[in-house]
C-alpha cells in the first residue's frame, strides 16, 4: 500500500494569487492571510505573484490566463460575495466557482477556492481574520499541498 501524506513544505513552488478588488476590506484581509501561510510554508516572496481583478466574475478567467502560462505551481483564488448587496449573488458565487474548477481540471494546475460567499458583511470578516480564522490562509496551506501531491502523482 501507498499512502501520500500531506505535504505542506512550500520552498521552491511559484504561486499565482488571484485577488478580487470587490469587497476591498475583506479581499484585503485574505490577501494578508495567503501571502502569509504561504511564506511560513517556505513559499519565497520573489516566488509569489499577486493579480487583482475587478471583482468575483473575473476570477476565473485571470486564474486561466495564470495556469496556462507554466509560471506557477498552484494558484489562489481571493474574493467574496456578499448576498444582501447583489440580485446577482447566485449567478456570480456559481460563476466563479464552476470556472476556478474548470480551469483546474483543464490546465492540470492546482487552483484553490478562496472566495468567500455569505449573507452579511460580518460573516465574511470573521472568516478574514476573525472568529473563523482567515480562509486566504488556509488557501495558501490547500494550495501549497495540492501542488506538492500533483509532483507525487504525476
Ligand atoms: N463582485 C464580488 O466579488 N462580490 C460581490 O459581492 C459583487 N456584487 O455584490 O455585485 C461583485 N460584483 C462585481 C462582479 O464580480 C463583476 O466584477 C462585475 O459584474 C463586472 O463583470
Amino acid at each position: 500500500m501507498t499512502e501520500i501524506a500531506p505535504d505542506s513544505n512550500g520552498e521552491g513552488l511559484r504561486v499565482c494569487i488571484v485577488v478580487a478588488e470587490w469587497n476591498a476590506f475583506v479581499t484585503h484581509k485574505l490577501l494578508e492571510g495567503a501571502k502569509s501561510g504561504l511564506r511560513e510554508n517556505g513559499v519565497q516572496s520573489d516566488d509569489i505573484t499577486i493579480a487583482w481583478v475587478p471583482g468575483s466574475f473575473e476570477v476565473p478567467a485571470a486564474t486561466r490566463w495564470s495556469a496556462e502560462s507554466g509560471r506557477f505551481d498552484a494558484v489562489i483564488a481571493l474574493g467574496t460575495v456578499i448576498k444582501g448587496e447583489t440580485d446577482h449573488y447566485e449567478h456570480i458565487a456559481s460563476q466563479a466557482a464552476a470556472g476556478i474548477m474548470e480551469t483546474s481540471q483543464a490546465t492540470g494546475v492546482p487552483v484553490v477556492f478562496g472566495v468567500l460567499t455569505c449573507e452579511t458583511p460580518e460573516q465574511a470578516l470573521d472568516r478574514a481574520g476573525g472568529t473563523q480564522g482567515n480562509k486566504g490562509e488556509e488557501a495558501a496551506t490547500a494550495a501549497i499541498q495540492m501542488a506538492r501531491l500533483r509532483q507525487r502523482l504525476a
